[in-house]
């Protein structure tokens, strides 16, 4: 492995667990020289968190709920403290109320619209603006998760396909903002994983099986795939891409049917 990210910083949000998108994007990047802040939203995930950034050398671990502004800003001023600047920012997080992640979508109350917007789509936007002035001059890169319920209606994702849309949106007019300073600002549109958010949706097991059926390349997406993609994105060799949103689906978006 090159260590193309020798002496390079970045911060992680949306660690959970091992199974987490969030961890794999953490080996991708720890592999290639990259040190590491990880965040964890709630004491809940205190313990878990730190027990796994163990495993990366070099690492910190810092409190961030994302619908507590003060905790943002903690974040990125101990990161300004820590280490003087940032590289990479990864916002692997989302959160819709359980309730709205089932039915029809007319059924979205106001209160879990709200919700899901602050914490999966608002919070890329509110983290950049204070990552931004660590980030500045750089080459930094700020790399977000999102899916194709953005774009397609797919049966239950419902309201954080709302969410996902706004948060596409905001890759593009946060790249047109920060590209002038030196940030580029994408997407990873991932397939479905098994992932702790993805557990206890309804029918997961069987989507998983008709996109094995279906894709081009006959199967599912690892969240290693998506931690090398956002290895890609955070190096050198995407500096030419901002605004984007990639897929690492196995080629499930340009199918018909
Ligand atoms: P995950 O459950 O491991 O990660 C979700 C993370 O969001 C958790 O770490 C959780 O703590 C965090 N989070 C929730 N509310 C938060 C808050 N208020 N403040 C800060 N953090 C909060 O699941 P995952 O599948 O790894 O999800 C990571 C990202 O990948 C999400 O944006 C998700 O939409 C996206 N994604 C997942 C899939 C999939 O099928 N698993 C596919 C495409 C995109
Ligand atoms: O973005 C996601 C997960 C989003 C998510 C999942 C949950 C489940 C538990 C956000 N909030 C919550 N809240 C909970 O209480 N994915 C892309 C994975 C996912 O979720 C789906 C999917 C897929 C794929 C929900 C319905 C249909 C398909």
């Amino acid at each position: 492995m090159q260590r193309l990210l020798e002496g390079k910083t970045g911060v992680i949000l949306g660690v959970a667990n091992k199974r987490s998108i969030a961890w794999a994007c953490a080996r991708s990047l720890s592999d290639a020289g990259m040190r590491l802040v990880f965040t964890y939203a709630g004491e809940r995930l205190a313990a878990s968190v730190t027990k796994l950034a163990e495993e990366i050398p070099g690492s910190l671990v810092l409190p961030c709920d994302v619908t507590h502004p003060e905790e943002i800003d903690a974040l990125f001023e101990r990161v300004g403290e820590e280490f003087g600047g940032l590289d990479t920012l990864v916002h692997a997080i989302a959160f819709a109320r359980r309730e709205e992640l089932r039915g029809d979508f007319y059924h979205t109350s106001k209160e879990g619209y709200m919700l899901a917007h602050e914490v999966s789509a608002y919070s890329l936007t509110a983290c950049a603006r204070r990552a931004l002035p660590l980030m500045e001059g750089r080459e930094g890169s700020i790399i977000t998760l999102t899916y194709i319920g953005s774009e397609r209606v797919i049966p239950n994702y419902n309201v954080m396909g709302i969410a996902k849309a706004a948060l596409e949106a905001s890759v593009r007019y946060l790249a047109a903002d920060l590209g002038p300073r030196g940030i580029r600002v994408n997407a990873i549109s991932a397939g479905p994983i098994r992932t702790l958010s993805a557990s206890g949706v309804k029918d997961f097991g069987e989507m998983l099986d008709n996109i094995a059926r279906t894709t081009p390349l006959r199967r599912n997406v690892t969240a290693q795939e998506v931690g090398d993609t956002c290895l890609f994105l955070a190096g050198p060799h995407s500096r030419g891409i901002t605004g984007s949103t990639i897929f690492v689906d196995a080629g499930f978006h340009i199918m018909g049917i």
